[in-house]
């Protein structure tokens, strides 16, 4: 087991409440089922914390908490940068916890990058957890007071298996850290394609048919060349990964169902 999980695994045996905080624009990707099953099996409860509702429409972060509901589970919306929905969070973690305790001790556990040290901050009302829009940044458990009767404990952000490409995706993985960061790019490209091409034309100036004839505008148009003025698609690939990761190209997928 990485250390992160032995921290969280640790982290959730000594707490009343997890929440499992998700990307909204993404959370069947960015969802742990490793994570919610160690939290079961420790008899904790769970609440599913979508967070980043700033960057899709309400009726979207609506949606997506009936999708958890429907299936048993607890769960809210909210965005922690622009502190909104935070009401509804005070209330899930006051209803998910035993009645009869005094001091509520809650683990903040999600994937890389998905928000929980900005969670931490906004529930504390001012700023204690260090944040960052690299993925990685928290590397310890760290107990903080929240309220008279309530504790938050920050975790490092837990990796699940899959390739590195997927990783990136979920914003759990620097696109510096992956060797041929095209391959990832041209797949949300792809996706967001086949979904909503306006997004990429808005935001980047560039039209094309496919994700590698577009990276390679892009590379052109942003003037990074190589030698012989062969375009630097990797470094184009970059540039979209990063804007996907920090929530400025503005992409988001809906539950299958209603
Ligand atoms: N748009 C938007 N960005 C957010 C929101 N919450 C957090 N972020 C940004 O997402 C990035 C990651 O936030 P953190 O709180 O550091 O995430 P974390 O889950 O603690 O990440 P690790 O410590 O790496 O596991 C930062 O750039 C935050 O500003 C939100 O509600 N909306
Ligand atoms: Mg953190």
């Amino acid at each position: 087991m990485s250390s992160e999980w032995a921290i969280v695994r640790r982290v959730i045996k000594g707490a009343d409440v997890v929440l499992e905080v998700l990307d909204v624009r993404d959370p069947l990707g960015t969802r742990s089922r490793a994570l919610e099953l160690m939290a079961s099996r420790m008899g904790k409860p769970v609440v599913v914390v979508l967070n980043k509702s700033d960057l899709v429409p309400r009726e979207v972060a609506e949606k997506w908490v009936k999708y958890f509901r429907r299936r048993g589970m607890r769960a809210v919306y909210i965005s922690a940068a622009k502190r909104m929905g935070t009401r509804f969070l005070w209330k899930a973690i006051r209803d998910a916890a035993d009645r009869g305790k005094e001091v509520v001790v809650v683990a903040v556990t999600g994937m890389p990058n998905v928000g929980k040290s900005t969670i931490i901050n906004v529930l504390r009302g001012r700023h204690g957890a260090g944040t960052s829009p690299i993925p990685g940044f928290t590397k310890h458990a760290t107990r903080m007071r929240a309220a008279t009767w309530l504790r938050v404990i920050d975790t490092p952000g837990v990796i699940p298996r899959g390739s590195r490409e997927d990783l990136a995706l979920r914003g759990a993985l620097r696109p510096e850290a992956l060797e041929d960061p095209v391959v990832a790019a041209a797949r949300l490209i792809g996706e967001i394609m086949g979904e909503a091409p306006s997004i990429l034309e808005e935001k980047y100036g560039v039209r094309a048919d496919d994700p590698y004839l577009f990276l390679e505008a892009l590379a052109k148009r942003r003037g990074l060349l190589g030698k012989g003025g062969v375009a630097r698609v990797d470094e184009a690939a970059r540039i979209v990964l990063r804007d996907w990761q920090a929530g400025r190209l503005v992409f988001y997928r809906r539950p299958r169902e209603g």
